[in-house]
């Protein structure tokens, strides 16, 4: 393939979330005129201000590096630029379609701004054929895609947490409409990204995105079923499958209270919607992993049975680890089953000060459970995880009854004679009974 010439300056990011403010900024701090771009005036505001609007290590740094440098500017409609990049949210839709509407309307605001030999990247995650799908709209410029618009997919694959290593360090796979897009993709993430650079066509680069998070649910799908399994014959899954791993060619992944946020939960569907018939194994992965909150549901049910009207604090709500993001938490399913069951709940997560739900939240953990009766652990996020037996908080507990649903709590709760800890996946108690039997 023959490499370009081409020179990018200005970048113009459409979208200016988890993906497209981390990636502005880097190319606003590597050199390039950056115009981030959102449809939010709220958005807009907090970051004019000089705040930012989401949670992840590194990133109110780095914007506020990209301003100070000059290089980065946000406005509410795109400039003239030489490139530009699409990162605007593809959620489910109804009956679990992709809503590709926000990805349209940034194609569709692009129109007038297009010029002879712009570049046009898309990185949202998308269902297979949406880049080639978004070149009838981007042609509507008068342009003709191939030889004087250059249009590819270059999906992220960054972690949260650790967007802006990982943005850096991790390979990258661009998809070009044509050769000659997928090049000069590939020359401008060069500006920051170290990782390599695998080049293909814009629907394998699709495909492969969502084949990244439908491997990871599965895997999720089978641990969570194995959980299941460990429960009835009373193993401990987190010990089996830690021995398990140790085997080369053996990877399973931890079982949970479900798979939350916007990637993992949503992407099989996108390949599912593209086959249906012939993704039994995916949907029924899904399937799986969403039904696990229940579980979590039955044995908080179980763990409070003898008591009239017990309190229950719930610790942790946001979809994973030390994020702020409740995007398809599987800890908000646990807290709707719960509610609706009728119990009285307190709940407690650090890196939120309100609830999509507008249900009350606890901003302080020893208020939180003190003299509540049992301590339910949703997300391992670190306060939870450097939780101690001797820790004034949990001391705070009228009865000392704990579940912890992501085997992340200090072992010296299970050594403690005050506390009576359930770990899901862990019913010790289904073996004496088994031994007995
Ligand atoms: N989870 C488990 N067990 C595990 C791992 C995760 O139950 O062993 C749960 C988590 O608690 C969480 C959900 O799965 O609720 C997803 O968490 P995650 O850390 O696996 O993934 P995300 O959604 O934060 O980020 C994923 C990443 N994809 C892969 O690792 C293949 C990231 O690289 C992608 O960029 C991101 O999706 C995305 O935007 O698509």
């Amino acid at each position: 393939m023959e490499t370009t010439s081409r020179v990018v300056d200005v970048v113009c990011v459409l979208g200016l979330g988890y993906i497209g403010l981390p990636t502005a900024a880097m190319f606003a701090t590597h050199g390039k005129r950056v115009v981030g771009v959102d449809v939010s005036q709220r958005v807009l505001q907090t970051l004019a201000s000089g705040g930012i609007h989401i949670e992840e290590p590194g990133l109110a740094e780095q914007v506020r590096r990209a301003f100070a440098s000059g290089h980065l500017a946000v406005q509410s409609k795109p400039v003239a630029a030489d490139a530009y990049i699409i990162a605007a949210p593809t959620p489910l839709g109804s009956g679990n379609s992709p809503d590709l509407r926000a990805v349209q309307a940034a194609a569709e605001s692009l129109v007038p701004a297009l010029r002879p030999g712009n570049l046009v990247i898309l990185e949202s995650t998308s269902p297979p054929g949406t880049t080639v799908g978004l070149t009838r709209i981007l042609e509507r410029s008068g342009l003709r895609v191939g030889d004087e618009l250059l249009v590819a997919y270059s999906p992220e694959r960054v972690l949260p947490g650790r967007i802006l290593t990982e943005l850096v360090e991790n390979d990258r796979v661009i998809g070009g409409v044509t050769g000659a897009a997928a090049e000069a993709a590939a020359d401008l993430y060069r500006a920051f990204v170290r990782g390599a650079i695998h080049l293909t066509d814009a629907t394998t680069a699709e495909m492969v995105k969502l084949m990244e998070n439908t491997f990871r649910d599965v895997n999720i799908a089978l641990a969570n079923e194995l959980c299941r399994v460990a429960e009835v014959i009373g193993i401990d899954v987190h010990e089996a499958i830690s021995l398990a791993n140790h085997h080369p060619r053996v990877n399973i992944l931890r079982p949970g209270p479900g798979v939350g946020g916007h990637c993992i939960a949503v992407d099989p569907w996108f390949i599912a919607d593209a086959a249906p018939g012939v993704t039994e194994l995916i949907q029924t992965a899904r399937a799986v992993n969403d039904r696990q909150p229940q579980l979590v549901v039955e044995l908080i049910e179980e763990s409070v049975a003898d008591l009239p009207n017990p309190e229950i604090a719930i610790l942790g709500l946001a979809y994973k680890a030390d994020v702020d993001d409740l995007r398809e938490s599987p800890a908000l399913e646990v807290v709707r089953l719960l509610e609706e069951r009728g119990y009285r709940l307190r709940l407690h997560e650090p890196h939120a000060t309100e609830l999509p739900s507008g249900m009350p939240l606890h901003l302080d953990l020893d208020a939180a459970l003190a003299g509540a009766d049992l301590m339910v652990i949703l997300t391992d996020h670190e306060e939870y995880r450097r939780l101690t037996p001797d820790d004034p908080a949990v001391r705070g507990l009228s009865l000392c009854r704990v579940i912890d649903t992501r085997n992340c709590l200090d072992r010296r709760f299970e050594d403690s004679i005050h506390f009576t800890i359930r770990r899901l996946g862990a019913n010790l108690s289904a073996r004496w009974e088994r031994v007995r039997a």
